[in-house]
């Protein structure tokens, strides 16, 4: 933990401000947006002005968790933020259209659990041993002196258990499951939460996974999982490459498969390369020899290259990766 400041210092920082913005990276995963939107409802509960600024509309099973807190202008309050704080990523090429407002902010704060992400800030937090950049926000929160509410908990419950496969990933610690005690303690409707964030698909989504597993291929022994998703395919089935979070999971659920691969479309010479290790595989590895990043078991990249060369030229290194 390096280069970091300490919670109490970033708390102080975030309560002496007037205003103050959050940048989540781009398609928000719930941690992203479960991270800001507590700290949103924790800093209005200080008088602190605080929005989330995104740039990519919210995936439908997390719409619960913004209270009119996100906004698409980053002049939203008249004049230069005087914080602006990085949630769950550790830097601003990971929220390339807001990139130039984030950095008119007076101060820059990071806050963040990839191991991949560097110092970047004026004051940074970065934790690789947390679950999820929701477990740093919860101990920000009480560093802050801000109540953990019912809404508060609901969101970070919903960082959390996003982030570490509902308490299943080799992430998930003795940390993570007392932080949750802790939320349960609020008394907020569990139920309710997971069924918005699981048990809500829409039926397009279905679907797609039904067209992507079409595309499956086992390799490396079985150990390897590869499939695809293309633009045509989204036309087709009418749903949005968002739809396609989670259906990786859906591919390292075969038994035998170590690595799963998913290969998507963002257009014809765009591919995003997502990898998901079950165990052993380091995937990490992977994508930063190809640009990328992510965590161990977790990990992604980008391929300027069409996707049937996407595909050739990233089997060889997946397979590679679990046959270390
Ligand atoms: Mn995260």
């Amino acid at each position: 933990m390096n280069g970091n400041n300490t919670l109490k210092e970033i708390a102080e920082v975030l309560k002496s401000a007037k205003t103050v913005l959050l940048f989540p990276h781009v398609n928000a995963d719930g941690d992203a947006l479960g991270s800001c939107a507590a700290l949103t409802r924790a800093l209005l509960g200080l008088g602190v002005q605080c929005r989330i600024l995104i740039e990519d509309k919210i995936a439908d099973n997390l719409a619960f968790l913004d209270d009119g807190f996100t906004t698409f202008d980053g002049n939203i309050f008249g004049a230069a933020p005087d914080i602006c704080v990085a949630v769950d990523n550790g830097e601003p090429d990971r929220f390339p259209k807001r990139k130039e407002v984030f950095y008119t902010g007076r101060t820059l704060v990071c806050i963040d659990h990839h191991p991949t992400s560097k110092p970047f800030a004026d004051f940074n937090y970065i934790d690789p041993a947390a679950a999820a950049t929701g477990e740093i926000v919860y101990d920000l929160i009480c560093a802050m002196g801000a109540k953990v509410d019912k809404k508060i908990a609901e969101a970070l419950f919903a960082a959390i258990t996003t982030d570490c496969g509902n308490f299943q990933y080799s992430n998930t610690t003795r940390r993570t499951f007392e932080i949750a005690c802790e939320l349960m303690d609020t008394g907020f409707n569990l139920v309710e939460v997971s069924n918005a964030i699981y048990q809500n698909n829409p039926p397009q989504r279905i679907k797609l996974e039904a067209e992507i597993m079409g595309t499956m291929e086992l390799c490396g022994d079985g150990k390897v999982a590869i499939a695809y998703v293309t633009q045509e395919m989204l036309r087709e089935t009418g749903a949005r490459l968002e739809d396609t979070d989670g259906i990786i999971n859906v591919l390292r659920g075969i038994a035998g498969v170590e690595v799963a691969a998913l290969f998507k479309e963002n257009d014809e010479h765009k591919i995003k390369l997502s990898m998901r290790a079950k165990s052993y595989a380091n995937v990490s590895e992977v994508a930063q020899e190809f640009g990328g990043g992510g965590h161990v078991r977790a990990a992604g990249c980008t391929l300027e290259m069409t996707m049937t060369e996407a595909i050739a030229t990233m089997k060889p290194h997946i397979v590679n990766a679990v046959n270390k």
